[in-house]
């Protein structure tokens, strides 16, 4: 293992996460690092409430405990000597992508850029579950951080829970290391659950206490915070499977390109719970021909698919290309959709709730033809 505290600099590179609010810290994602198949740490978008807490592995320990016949605590030493698993997952914040919605709904205005996919290492959570024997009346485990503060008016630590048969699937993680490194304090360090598949609120950083209950759980995260609210077509509840998804990664946005020449259309696209993406299809439109107008019965005809680049695993983005050789100048708009192998698709506009939740619209690139 590597000593504790990690040296300043850990996961250093050539980028620098941009900075959203200084306190507590957010930052997203810098669009450059979103082209790469795994982000890496130093450019990883950040999501606190709260501050960062403090600890080392030596001092940390996680409770087990609630609805179970063996409550016990463990350590950082003891947790890493456990079988672990490893899994490239995206991270989304649910509330990536707010800033598209109209009106705009209140929480920190993300583009679509509170993002990133990154390897994961860590302990199914299931096998110390094994171990503390959950009642068979449990119906969600609590997880909850070492973080906390005042929402609402009340005072909370960070906590969300999960259904049981979420909380005890195989790749349901406490993990200990993002790209093979041991986790950066504001990444969750030492010990976050991973979920892959989910939105991101549901992977508890600065985990310390996981605990069964018998009744669905009311945090102010689960019941006020981190949920659709007068959303169309999704039931009004907690957010849990992240929605079908693209980026366009190049070219960048207001960039020159030119006519009768290849450009290479490239980008990220996702769905939650390990489904995988089936296709991508991107469109260009010259604005000066009316732009989305036609958007109609013969706008379908218009989308061109994408190529698919096989992801790192089963909850790992995939990376797509598209040959496009523009034949007139003008300002351009490029599109992009993911649809999943569910038929899920990407739509047309941001969908909106009152939160700003699951905002998953068509991709969309500006750029001009010379
Ligand atoms: N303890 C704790 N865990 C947390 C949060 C937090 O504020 N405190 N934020 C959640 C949210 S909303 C997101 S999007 C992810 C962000 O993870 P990251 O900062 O590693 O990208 O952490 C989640 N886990
Ligand atoms: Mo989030």
């Amino acid at each position: 293992m590597t000593a504790w505290p990690i040296p300043p600099g850990h996961g250093a590179t050539a980028w620098a996460p941009e900075t959203v609010t200084a306190d507590p810290y957010n930052a997203q994602t810098p669009s450059a690092a979103l082209a790469e198949p795994v982000t890496p740490v130093g450019a990883f978008f950040v999501r606190d409430h709260f501050g960062i807490p403090q600890t080392t592995p030596r001092r940390w320990r996680l409770r087990l405990g609630g609805a179970v016949a063996a409550p016990f605590d463990i350590g950082y030493d003891e947790l890493i000597t456990m079988e672990h698993r490893e899994l490239d997952a995206v991270m989304e914040c649910a509330g990536n992508g707010r800033s598209l919605m109209t009106p705009r709904p209140p929480g920190l205005p993300w583009s679509q850029r509170a993002v990133g996919c990154a390897q994961f290492a860590g302990v199914p959570f299931r096998s110390l579950a094994a171990r503390a024997r959950i009642e068979p009346t449990a119906v969600e485990i609590v997880f909850t951080g070492a973080d906390s503060g005042t929402v609402h008016g009340r005072r909370t630590p960070f906590e969300r829970s999960l259904p049981l048969a979420v909380a005890l699937h195989p790749d349901t993680l406490l993990a200990t290391h993002m790209n093979g490194e041991p986790l950066a304090p504001e990444h969750g360090a030492p010990v976050r659950l991973v979920v892959p598949g989910r939105y991101a609120v549901a992977a508890v950083k600065w985990l310390i206490e996981a605990r069964a209950v018998t009744n669905p759980f009311t945090g102010v995260f689960q019941t006020e915070e981190y949920v659709y609210v007068a959303s169309r077509g999704t039931p009004e509840g907690p957010v849990t499977t992240v929605r079908v998804k693209s980026l366009i990664t190049a070219p960048e946005p207001d960039t020159a390109v030119r006519r009768g020449h290849e450009t290479v259309v490239r980008g990220q696209a996702w769905s939650g719970d390990g489904v995988p993406v089936r296709r991508v299809e991107v469109r260009a439109t010259c604005e000066d021909d009316g732009g989305d107008e036609d958007e109609g019965a013969n706008g379908e005809q218009d989308w061109r698919a994408a190529v698919l680049e096989p992801p790192a695993g089963p909850y790992a983005w995939t990376g797509w290309s598209y040959r496009w050789t523009p034949q007139r100048p003008g300002p351009y708009r490029l599109l992009a959709r993911a649809t999943d192998e569910h038929g899920d698709t990407q739509p047309s506009w941001a969908p909106w709730n009152a939160h700003g939740y699951g905002c998953n619209p068509v991709a969309s690139v500006e750029v001009v033809v010379v």
